[in-house]
């Protein structure tokens, strides 16, 4: 049994400049009934999950698997597999997404 941890997306926040999510998460090795925590400036950023990959590679965000605005969102990485995160504003020009991968 491996107890539950819960992550600050980015260290500093989701939306910091310079940080490369998808660098970050590889870092990470999840598991289910982890956390994550997603800090952001909600005027600027939020948090998409999509659908899936072609949705994640092509930025879409309509239809989604949730959206979230609070600036200070747990998001519990209940199933294991791939979960897709975007920042609707940025995920095209800066490229503001992030690819999770979750263990059982
Ligand atoms: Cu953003």
């Amino acid at each position: 049994m491996v107890l539950a941890e819960q992550y600050i997306v980015g260290d500093s926040g989701w939306g910091t400049d310079g940080i490369d999510y998808n660098a970050w998460a590889a870092s990470k090795t999840f598991y289910t009934g982890d956390v994550l925590i997603f800090h952001y400036d909600p005027t600027v950023h939020n948090v998409v999950v999509a659908t899936d990959s072609d949705a994640f590679d092509n930025c879409v965000t309509q239809p989604n698997l949730g959206l979230y605005t609070t600036a200070n969102d747990e998001l519990y990485l209940n199933d294991p597999g791939n979960y897709y995160f975007m920042c609707e504003f940025q995920c095209n020009w800066d490229d503001m997404k992030m690819l999770v991968t979750v263990n059982n």
